[in-house]
């Protein structure tokens, strides 16, 4: 990478030393398309927001009590502090992408007011300031966040910083950390945060200011876990992941946020300190989660009860929690094990996860929440928690850890199109825009046409290059069944390692189509997933879809839907976003007769007679945008 190049650098900036296969590019630059329009409502309407439902909450009165200038109780869970900081690193990545005066004017006074609530000692977490009787710190750890919080302050100072903005964040994270590493480590006090996070944001803060306390610290926190060091409280080991050293682990358990926080800490830690053994357990660890633990859409967590991940295939599409926040854990960690390994693979999942289980954790029109990303909602579901989908996207949450996780990590997604490594460019993401790259011979920039993910055809053509020879790479989705490319309209390009590649010294003008074909698949429940036994789900492309109440005749109810086999048609689809395309299958709704009044159909449980139905599915990321009503990805087979 050119340091001296004035580029807006991302939320994972390894060192010149770090391990790993690939790097980092500079910020792709989104500039129509799909991703234009998700990121522009996020930068427009939905961080707007951000400040006032702070307010409302209580989180910026909590800096103002712990400054002393407030009045009032703490308001909000012990960690309310870590919204503040996801909301500043949001804004710290749009200042990056684009300066706003607006939100300038709203992130230079809650960077104040962070400051100002610093105690001499470098110390910081509004809870405990203002609950004194609860000294001394770091001595709640099973459930006391003070970690977690310091993580999210030291990752929106990071940014800050990252994105051209002020240092002032940085110099409390600076503070707080000599603080941390004068708490904890090997020769001081033995513990670990209740809940991971704080790994990730030392390895950033040391990779920003070259303090080796931080990656000791960092380190040290991701060796020192799995020894049962946490007091229990309300749960078990394995739900902090402190049941069994990362290293040894084979599979994410216990709550999924912390799982995946700890992971994607771990990796960089793997990647700073050239730790191979790390890195093969949580590739292990991740291939066991895709293989097992992951939703269609990329979610995970399968249980309410401890938000957590549940046994391997246990997986109901109705009672799954897949929370919004362990869908971006899950990016995070993926982008990790990408750049350390180069394989592909991680770039499908952080595609699929995006596409579907992360950005429908947030409205169209960017006002509204969803915590629990469910793939089906009953017509007769009774809601049991605020976080409950079939209540519909929320303005906010008692415990509001989702929205500005949302807002942080649009804000930073074109950090995560482009990699570099000795070889050349690869494109992981696709979007309609230019990026530049530092090439092996130099910098390059490259412009990139497509409708994705309507459709595969990506048109890339280079604008500027260096002269000497390198690679450019397109990665081949997994699920694209014949990718191709075509160089300058003649040399075909055949996939090899997951990517569409071809070296060459690249000139202006040179044009690479890919196109990646993408008609609408059927794809079938694992038998192992007792819950979707027999069912069948419609894909296309990297999109998961979905049926809605909204969409079936009146008085039809989609708990009775089936699907014959049949031709899949794809139509436009209004009122949602632009370019959508929904799915038009034949189903059949079939009249069920209950012997007793029991769940039971008679003996024979064929149905007494059936209706046939075209009905039109749509992404699964778009659904209760309109009527909340049921809703399923899963659908029985006829
Ligand atoms: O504990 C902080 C956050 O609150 C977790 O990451 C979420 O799962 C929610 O429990
Ligand atoms: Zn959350």
């Amino acid at each position: 990478m050119d340091e001296s190049r004035d580029e807006p650098r991302g939320p994972v900036e390894p060192t010149a030393s770090a391990a790993g296969a690939l790097r980092p590019s500079w910020r792709y630059r989104v500039s129509g398309g799909f991703w234009e329009e998700r990121m522009r409502v996020n930068r427009e309407v939905t961080i707007p927001l951000g400040p006032e439902r702070l307010e409302e909450a209580g989180n910026l009165e909590n800096f103002r009590l712990a400054a002393g200038g407030g009045s009032g109780p703490y308001q909000g869970p012990v960690f309310s502090d870590s919204d503040v900081y996801k909301w500043l690193e949001a804004a710290a990545w749009e200042q990056g992408r684009e300066p706003s005066p607006t939100l300038a004017g709203l992130q230079a006074p809650m960077t104040r007011l962070v400051a100002s609530a610093q105690a001499p000692d470098g110390y910081l977490n509004t809870f405990y300031q203002c609950h004194p009787e609860r000294d001394p710190h770091f001595s709640e750890l099973t459930f006391g966040h003070e970690l977690y919080c310091a993580g999210h302050l030291f990752q929106a100072a990071v940014a800050a910083v990252r994105s051209g903005g002020s240092t002032e964040l940085l110099g409390v994270s600076g503070r707080f950390a000599s603080h941390l590493a004068t708490v904890f480590g090997p020769d001081r006090r033995q513990g670990v945060p209740g809940h991971p996070e704080v790994e990730m944001a030392l390895v950033e803060l040391y990779r920003e200011g070259g303090d080796a306390r931080c990656l000791e610290l960092a380190r040290y926190f991701v060796d020192a876990r799995g020894n049962r060091l946490l007091p229990l409280e309300r749960f078990d080991s394995p739900y902090f992941q402190d049941h069994l050293p990362v290293r040894k682990a084979t599979t994410p358990e216990g709550h999924a946020v912390r799982a995946l926080y700890l992971a994607a800490g771990a990796a960089d830690v793997a990647a700073e300190t050239g730790d191979a053994t790390l890195l093969d357990s949580l590739r292990v660890q991740w291939d066991n989660m895709v293989a097992s633990k992951t939703y269609l859409t990329g979610g995970l967590g399968s249980r309410w009860e401890g938000e957590a991940f549940g046994d391997p295939f246990e997986l109901p599409p109705d009672l799954a929690y897949c929370e919004t926040c362990a869908a971006i854990a899950s990016v995070m960690w993926s982008w990790r094990m990408l750049l350390a390994t180069g394989d592909p693979s991680f770039a499908d999942l952080i595609e699929r996860t995006m596409f579907n289980a992360v950005i429908a954790g947030v409205s169209l029109d960017g006002t509204r929440f969803a915590y629990v990303n469910p793939l089906q909602v009953r017509s007769t579901g009774e809601q049991v928690s605020e976080r409950s989908a079939g209540y519909g996207r929320r303005a906010w949450f008692g415990c509001a850890c989702c929205p500005a996780n949302v807002m942080r990590t649009l804000s930073s997604w074109e950090h995560y199109f482009v990699t570099v490594s000795p070889a050349g460019v690869q494109l992981q993401q696709f979007g309609t825009g230019t990026f530049s790259a530092m090439t092996p011979a130099g910098p390059a920039t490259l412009l990139v046409n497509t409708d994705y993910p309507w459709d595969g055809e990506l048109d890339i053509e280079v604008l500027d290059a260096p002269g000497g020879s390198w690679e450019l790479s397109v990665r081949a989705p997994g699920w694209c069944r014949e990718p191709t490319g075509r160089l300058n309209g003649r040399e075909d390009l055949e996939p090899t390692g997951g990517y569409l590649r071809a070296t060459r010294a690249w000139v202006p003008g040179d044009r690479l189509e890919v196109r990646l074909p993408m008609p609408a698949r059927r794809t079938s429940a694992d038998p192992r997933v007792d819950a979707v036994r027999g069912c069948v789900a419609l894909e296309r492309g990297p999109l998961v879809y979905c049926f809605e109440g909204a969409d079936l005749p009146g008085g039809a109810d989609l708990e009775r839907v089936v699907l014959p086999e049949g031709p899949l048609g794809t139509r436009a689809l209004a009122g949602l976003t632009a370019g959508a395309v929904g799915l038009g299958v034949d189903a059949l709704s079939l009249d069920i007769e209950t012997s007793d009044g029991l769940y039971k159909t008679p003996s024979d449980p064929t149905p007494t007679g059936s209706t046939e139905l075209r009905l039109t599915a749509i992404p699964y990321f778009a659904w209760g945008n309109r009527d909340i009503g049921a809703m399923r990805v899963w659908v029985p087979r006829a």
